[in-house]
């Protein structure tokens, strides 16, 4: 895959001097001698759009990723011009366009170089296709970090890598291996401390080259379509993940049960497995909110059928198991088989909705059904006949989730595994081959069940899972990390992958748990739980063919393990649920790898196992069997371990005991830990009370949020949510701890039960909102130090004698 540097030099175009300027509103065109024009699109202060068209022509503007709802505006825009540059000034930054080559060189306030041109703009054209290989090539300091770009399997930071997106079913993936199956042209670089980001918003194949092919450059380039690209400046890091999110869109909360755990297998069948199953996971006291059924639940592979001798009734055994506690999820593949019998393939066929061969014949693939036609998702009509097909399966039948697999799109047996480039596309009245809609195919797929899965679901929210997708998926869709291997070195890739997800803008990603192909050890499928569980997405799923994955495959010691683990998970539910509002919210990744939680500290540039689940818990895997613990890096700062209380400082390597029972978790001083009580099942118990941990810091550092509201629905839209803020101070011989209120929803519980962790004095007197009170009246618990107080304090005293 070396490119040679002469040869790619032959054959390409690079833009002449600049002749013109004009100016509308945000809009800044720069063009030039030989037919370039540059366009620049002022979105904020610190995102600038980059378009460059050749021959003076731009494409029709349209783009699938970019979210109609993001923040636009800037308070400042001053464009000037010297001798050799034209300078674009924002509030946060300032672009220099050279007057010669149009090449572009961003500073912040202070002058510093951020990011700029090396070859800048060039391209090839392309004689097989038409249009342009568009192409970028950046300086790049010494030093410099790249993160980001999706489901990369590979090291956080890809200095020295050159990868690849092309949407691809790649079933046992190996680490390095690329592409696998989404597509986030989205890259984060780092220099110094100052971080901006780059979204390159085209759905053709693209490369990415961080230091791989030169030693001083990073080029990025596509197949086809235009040089597009959004630049962010940070210079913090996660400012850049934020307004990149920002731009391609949040999510919308999910249900709580959604953060539950989930059990999957290819497949549970019959009806009496998948209830001999989820009545196991009551018996063991496991707790579970959803059970998946892969594609054999249908008949003969057709996707909105059911095989009436597996699942004779399934709208009885959808609310059976709903009566426990059990959402049913069911799996729905793009593959619609070639059957004239067949409602889905009749209608499709009678109103055109499947994607055809340049020449007139439809697009036919092998899949699991045999042979298929393939709806076109990238067309509005067919993602709106698509969402009416969820109106039984959903809206009468009780399913409460839709999986969606296959979809890069995946077919069996051909070169390539996919379809043709020549396959045509609407791609929403921007007709074009399956070159540029390839990658954006499972997004628009993911899109339109959404659309169904929510309009049936209502008044409650929808649940959607895929495994392929481009920038932007995450307005409708979780998704996983597809097929992994029961092998330590997946366990280490799951890690990457869920917290590159998360940096990418899709936080809501997990991996197959234990492994999709072959079978783990229960030592590793333990150590896989232990991780699994501070992902936000937490399933087990296993191809079936190496044998069981339950839980109680692998004996009692695992199964305590695992029991362990999960109802921790159900225990941070609430702040797991307040960490993905502020993802659904601000944008704010859920896991925070360590060079997102201190860019500053260098020693976090190339980490990969520690993370940071939400903004206070650290959390290690171990990845390696016969383990007793390991060396990690505990980022600057004081913390807890979570196991023993022990009080640490952090900004070194360090080794920490974990036996099979343990992962090295950490809490960060003066954080105030939310927990509810262990449930089987999400809604399973009324909350009687809201448990806070809150781990004893001197000074006053942290601020830890509690969001809560009927955790289904859309009425905490309507403002019935409860989002509490508390801020710990801690002095030698008292804390304080104030709380702030916001939103109408009234939570279920009366009372907090506090506890305090790593107290360096004995309590002596409490006082709540100024009044001092009997410690009995708050059930004082000396030994522990936990006190129980009512749930609406704005200002606790607790005092030392
Ligand atoms: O060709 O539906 O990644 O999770 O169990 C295999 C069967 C098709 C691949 C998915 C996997 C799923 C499996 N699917």
């Amino acid at each position: 895959m070396i490119i040679n540097t002469e040869l790619e030099q032959k054959g390409n175009l690079f833009p002449g001097k600049i002749i013109s300027f004009s100016q509308n509103v945000d809009k800044l065109n720069f063009t030039t001698d030989n037919g370039v024009i540059l366009q620049l699109t002022i979105l904020r202060g610190s995102v600038i759009r980059f378009r460059y068209a050749t021959d003076t022509n731009f494409e029709k503007d349209f783009s699938y990723a970019i979210s109609e709802t993001g923040a636009r505006g800037y308070s400042m825009l001053k464009v000037e011009e010297n001798e050799k540059a034209y300078i674009i000034t924002t509030s946060k930054i300032s672009i220099h366009i050279s007057k010669v080559n149009i090449h572009v060189t961003i500073y912040d306030k202070d002058d510093n170089v951020v990011c700029k041109d090396d070859w800048g703009f060039h391209w090839e054209q392309s004689h097989q296709y038409g249009g342009n290989i568009v192409k970028m090539s950046k300086s790049a300091p010494q030093g410099e970090c790249y993160y980001g770009l999706g489901d990369k399997p590979m090291h956080l930071n890809l200095k020295g890598k050159r990868v690849e997106n092309w949407a691809t079913d790649q079933y046992a993936f190996g680490k390095d291996q690329d592409p696998l199956y989404k597509s986030v042209p989205f890259y984060i670089g780092m220099h110094e401390e100052r971080a901006y980001g780059i979204f390159f918003d085209n759905t053709f194949k693209t490369f990415f080259d961080f230091c791989h092919e030169r030693r001083n450059v990073t080029s990025f380039w596509a197949q086809g379509g235009e040089m597009n690209y959004y630049f962010f400046y940070g210079p913090d890091m996660q400012e850049v993940i934020t307004r990149y999110t920002d731009l391609t869109g949040k999510p919308e909360l999910p249900p709580l049960w959604a953060l539950g755990y989930h059990q999957c297998k290819w497949s549970y069948y019959p009806e009496s497995k998948v209830k001999e199953i989820t009545n196991k996971f009551r018996e063991l006291q496991i707790p579970c909110d959803a059970i998946y059924l892969d594609i054999d639940y249908m008949e003969g592979f057709r996707c909105f059928t059911w095989n009436k001798e597996y699942f004779p009734d399934p709208k009885r055994m959808v609310s059976e198991l709903l009566e426990k506690g059990f959402k049913t999820i069911v799996i729905i593949d793009p593959g619609i088989k070639i059957d004239n019998d067949y409602f889905v393939y009749k209608e499709a066929i009678n109103n055109d909705y499947f994607c055809k061969r340049a020449d007139g014949p439809y697009m036919r693939g092998k899949v699991w059904p045999g042979e298929c036609f393939f709806p076109d998702f990238t067309n509005p009509e067919v993602r709106e006949w698509w969402a009416g097909l969820f109106k039984e399966i959903i809206g009468e039948v009780g399913v409460k989730g839709v999986w969606n697999d296959m979809n890069e799109p995946a077919v069996m047996e051909v070169p390539g595994k996919t379809f043709p480039n020549d396959v045509r596309h609407d791609y929403d009245g921007n007709h074009c081959s399956h070159r540029k809609a390839h990658n954006i195919y499972g997004t628009q797929m993911a899109r339109a069940t959404y659309e169904g899965v929510k309009r049936f679901a209502y008044p409650k929210r929808p649940f959607i899972i895929t495994r392929s997708a481009y920038s932007g998926a995450q307005r409708y869709t979780s998704s996983w990390t597809g097929d992994n291997v029961a092998t330590w070195e997946h366990l280490w890739i799951a890690n990457i992958q869920a917290q590159r997800m998360s940096m990418s803008g899709m936080s809501f990603t997990g991996s197959d748990i234990g492994g999709f192909a072959e079978h783990p050890t229960g030592e590793l499928y333990a150590r896989w739980i232990q991780l699994g569980v501070f992902h936000p997405f937490c399933r087990t799923h296993s191809s079936g063919d190496h044998g069981n994955q339950e839980p109680w495959t692998f004996g009692e010691e695992i199964v305590e393990v695992t029991r362990k683990y999960v109802q921790l998970r159900y225990q941070l539910l609430p702040y797991l649920y307040t960490m993905f509002w502020e993802y659904a919210e601000f944008g704010i990744p859920m896991l925070k790898s360590l060079v997102l939680f201190d860019q500053k500290d260098p020693q976090t540039h190339y980490r990969t196992d520690e993370f940071v689940f939400g903004n206070q818990i650290l959390v290690c895997p171990i990845q390696e069997p016969n383990a007793k613990g390991r060396r990690m890096y505990i980022p600057r700062g004081n913390w807890y371990n979570y196991w023993t209380g022990n009080y640490v400082k952090g900004g070194m390597e360090q080794w920490v005991d974990a036996d099979l029972d343990t992962i090295p978790l950490f809490i960060k001083e003066g954080a105030i830990i939310p927990k509810y009580p262990i449930q089987q099942y999400v809604g399973e118990k009324k909350i009687e009370e809201l448990k806070l941990e809150a781990y004893y810091c001197l000074g006053n550092k942290e601020v830890s949020k509690v969001y809560e509201d009927a955790h289904d629905g859309y009425d905490y839209a309507k403002g019935r949510f409860s989002l509490r803020s508390f801020s710990f101070t801690g002095k030698e011989n008292e804390i304080i701890i104030q709380q702030h209120k916001d939103g109408s929803y009234i939570t279920e519980y009366e009372t907090m039960q506090i506890k305090l962790i790593g107290l360096p004095f004995k309590i002596h007197e409490i006082e709540i909102d100024n009044v001092v009170v009997s410690l009995e009246s708050i059930k004082f618990d000396s030994e522990n130090n936990i006190i129980i107080v009512p749930k609406d304090f704005t200002e606790l005293h607790i005092v030392s004698a």
